[in-house]
């Protein structure tokens, strides 16, 4: 029995308190800048603005991707974005994503700068420029787009809906936790039945769509979202987990996840990347044996 009085909605929402919860500072109804700030720019031709949650790693993830294919336009710089401190709601930031979300990114190869948003869009972007990890034949890409679109569509249940209530929310909420743990273990078993008939995602070739979905479910079944590998039984999805490890096993995907990370071991954070070379020296771990 739950004792809490029920909460009768008012007849018009407002604004008049706190939501409580991990990211209650940051929350808000509307949209704009709070805040002027100029976006830093590198040397690089892309100019990534990001942190390495897993909507920022599917970015990171697909410029290593391109950079150890041999495709030398897509070096990048990569700067850090806290979005716990509201960095996404500086003007500069707002300017290149008017939604104030990780990650997005600005190609200055041309003569005028073009911005992207939204991971997905991002990724699609990369693939169509440097023509590679996105099939050419009809049913292939398909194939590709459905599951790059599947994941864009089924990671806010897995975010917004799971994550947050299994591991954010003020207070633990068994109808809701109940609800996103369901859609999150089916939406796990949709990808497992799946990869029992084929190797990737897309079939027999890695492409943007490995590199979306892996952040979001191998991460759940790996246990680094949400620490919940338990709770939701990963063990059971066999057929994900075959597919994360080999994905795991690839350089770039392991490059591309330390790229703008502030949190674990300090030699797996690599905060910003402005040179392949910070890998080596930059590190978290690096840079404290640095300064002392
Ligand atoms: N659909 C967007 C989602 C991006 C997103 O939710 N980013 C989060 C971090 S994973 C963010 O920037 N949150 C900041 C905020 O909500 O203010 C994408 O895939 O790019």
């Amino acid at each position: 029995m739950n004792d809490a009085p029920e909460y009768v909605p008012p007849k018009v929402w407002t604004w008049d308190k706190p939501s409580g919860g991990r990211f209650a500072n940051i929350n808000r109804p509307i949209a704009g800048p709070t805040h002027e700030k100029e976006l830093p720019v590198g040397r690089h031709p892309l100019q990534l603005y990001s942190l390495a949650t897993p909507n920022g790693v599917k970015v990171t993830i697909m410029l290593e991707e391109l950079l150890a294919l041999g495709r030398e336009g897509a070096e990048y710089d990569a700067w850090l974005i806290e979005i716990d401190k509201g960095e996404q709601f500086g003007s500069g930031f707002v300017a290149i994503n008017p939604n104030s979300k990780i990650p997005a990114l600005v190609d200055r190869s041309g003569p005028k700068p073009i911005r992207v948003f939204e991971s997905g869009a991002i990724l699609l972007y990369l693939a169509e420029r440097f023509e590679a990890f996105l099939p050419k034949e009809a049913a292939e890409r398909a194939e590709c787009l459905s599951w790059l679109f599947w994941q864009m569509g089924a990671s806010p249940y897995v975010g917004s809906g799971f994550g947050h209530f299994y591991a954010y929310a003020p207070m633990k909420i068994e109808y809701a936790i109940d609800r996103y743990a369901m859609e999150t273990k089916r939406l796990l078993d949709v990808l497992n039945r799946h990869l029992a008939e084929t190797e990737y995602l897309a079939g027999s070739a890695y492409t943007i769509a490995d590199m979306a979905v892996l952040p979001w479910f191998g991460g759940i079944v790996k246990g680094w979202v949400y620490h919940a590998a338990e709770f939701l039984s990963a063990q059971d999805y066999k057929n994900v987990l075959r597919w994360a490890d080999l994905l795991l096993e690839r350089p770039a995907v392991r490059r591309g996840r330390m790229v703008n990370r502030t949190s674990g071991e300090p030699a797996s954070q690599l905060r910003e990347r402005h040179d392949a070379s910070d890998f080596e020296t930059k590190t978290g771990d690096k840079l404290a044996a640095a300064s002392e």
